[in-house]
């Protein structure tokens, strides 16, 4: 294979690794793979087997299941065959005194059993009095910032783990901590963004799989999943998969010695995650993980709720101004006069500085736009586009670019074009110019890379210090709410035209 020689290429190799089928796990638990029916025949062992059963792995490669002494054909039988649906058996008999967990899992290429220690002496989980905050559903925006805050608060008493943040996702997939609880004296990360690649959409899919991540040390080796055959067991659903190598960097170098993640899923779209972390390796027992789930589910459940009635609210106030805006322009005999009139009030409906309106050849250019030559060339371009509606933080941003040479490259775009049966295509345009944008960055978000022996190889960034960016080749970027407006200002134009 050749080196790759660029950043997007290495990140492309990190996205194809085959984070399932790593033939290891973390050594907090121990592991076997059975054939999926009876009679269950063991076909893979984790090779520290003989620390949670007493038998070594070998004296069971090839054994039925019963060779386990504390599992039957029966306990196996009851898991639903569903890829991904589990099992527990806790308080499994092991040598003397000692007792494990195990935990079933329906795989596509068979049936996983984890066992772990059973957590001894810990107190429960008093879920009723956490979980009471999340039944306030947050409706105002001031509520949500406290809400926010009830949910790494409830983590850190739940889990104990130094560090709690909430994380969220942007469009891009590059992430923000929104809120955080930790002592002063660790340093915080609150509002600090991290790029898109420090969680590759590979460990990304996992988080819509699986309730939550735990790496309780950092350090501990990786051990071997030994079997019949050389082909690794499919561990997506695994809660004791081993850790990509690059991320355990990525975890030194923050200082972590133990970290524990729960997905936030919203509408079926991964929305953010809780990461936590703790500077000493820590485990977590069963009711820990279940805990932090349900509370991750209730705050769900709640931020829903907030986000559908803000959605609402926003369509409703875009409904009744684009509206008023288009009735507004209808006054006037020829729209085109009816427009130059509405210039300033089209243009607060999406906060834009310039605004241009074409119709066949006739053009209409209010306030702060390009020069009419580049008009033109971008009103050829977008004509030719198949997309109706276009937003563009800097008409160099553009996936496919007017050809020629670039005109006003750094200005903000909006577009809109609707089809009328008299004039043909009527486009709309809104421009914003370039403004300096500071994004605080948790280290130099371009440093995910060393030379080494003359190849350049992912590191991940050994700092993680606030690194502030100045973008300046782009516009304040048009938001959610100002897209939508476009697009229904579209909509509703259809009904005019
Ligand atoms: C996984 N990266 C992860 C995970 C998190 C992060 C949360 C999931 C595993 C876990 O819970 O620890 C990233 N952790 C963060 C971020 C914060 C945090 C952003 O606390 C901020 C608060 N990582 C890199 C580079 C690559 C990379 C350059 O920095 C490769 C392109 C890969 N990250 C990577 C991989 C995984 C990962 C492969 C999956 C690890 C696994 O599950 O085995």
């Amino acid at each position: 294979m050749d080196t790759p020689t660029t950043l997007s290429a290495l990140i492309q190799g990190c996205e194809a690794e085959k984070l399932h089928l790593s033939g290891a796990i973390q050594g907090f638990g121990a592991m076997l793979r059975v054939t999926g029916t009876a009679p269950f025949q063991i076909t893979h062992a984790s090779a520290n087997l003989a620390d949670y059963l007493g038998i070594p792995p070998t004296a069971l490669l090839g054994q039925d299941i019963k060779a386990t002494g504390c599992l039957n054909a029966a306990m196996l039988a009851r898991l639903g065959d569903q890829p991904g649906q589990s099992l527990p058996l806790p308080h499994l008999n092991q040598v003397e005194d000692k007792r494990v967990d195990a935990l079933l899992i329906r795989s596509p290429d068979g049936i996983l059993v984890e066992f772990e220690n059973s957590a001894v002496g810990t107190a429960p989980v008093l879920i009723q009095e956490l979980q009471r905050p999340f039944l306030h559903l947050p409706y105002a925006d001031e509520e949500i910032a406290a809400y926010h805050d009830n949910l790494v608060k409830a983590f850190a008493l739940v889990t104990g783990f130094d560090r709690v943040m909430l994380y969220r996702f942007h469009e891009d997939w590059s992430g923000e901590v929104i809120a955080e609880a930790t002592s002063d004296a660790l340093g915080r990360y609150l509002g600090l963004r991290f790029p898109d690649s420090d969680i590759p959409a590979i460990a990304r899919n996992l988080y819509l799989i699986n309730p939550y991540r735990l790496i309780p040390d950092i350090h501990a080796a990786a051990v071997d999943i030994l079997g019949l055959a050389a082909d690794p067991p499919d561990l997506t659903w695994s809660n004791l998969r081993s850790v990509a190598p690059v991320h355990l960097q990525y975890l030194t170098h923050m200082g972590v010695g133990a970290s524990f993640s729960v997905p936030i899923v919203i509408a079926g779209k991964l929305w953010g995650l809780l990461a936590c972390h703790h500077l000493q390796p820590r485990g977590l027992s069963p009711d820990q993980r279940q805990a932090s789930v349900t509370l991750t589910r209730a705050y769900s459940l709640g931020l829903t709720s907030h986000l559908a009635s803000r959605r609402l609210q926003m369509i409703d106030s875009l409904d009744r101004r684009v509206d008023g805006l288009l009735e507004r322009i209808a006054q006037h005999a020829d729209p085109l006069d009816g427009i130059e009139h509405a210039a300033p009030a089209l243009m607060d409906i999406v906060s834009a500085r310039g605004f241009a309106l074409v119709i066949n050849d006739d053009v209409v250019m209010t306030a702060d736009t390009p020069e009419m030559d580049c008009m033109s060339r971008i009103d050829q371009w977008f004509l030719a586009r198949p997309e109706p509606v276009l937003a563009s933080d800097s008409m160099e941003g553009l996936l496919a670019p007017p050809p020629g040479e670039p005109c006003s490259p750094s200005r903000g775009i909006l577009a809109v074009k609707a089809r009328s049966p008299r004039s043909g295509w009527v486009r709309f345009y809104w421009f914003r110019p370039a403004e300096a944008q500071e994004v605080a960055w948790a280290g130099n978000p371009n440093k995910p890379t060393v030379e080494h022996a003359g190849a350049l190889m992912l590191s991940p960034r050994r700092s993680f210090e606030k690194w502030v960016e100045i973008k300046t080749n782009q516009c304040r970027p048009w938001n959610n709410e100002e897209k939508l407006t476009a697009s229904k200002f579209r909509s509703t134009l259809l009904h005019w035209l």
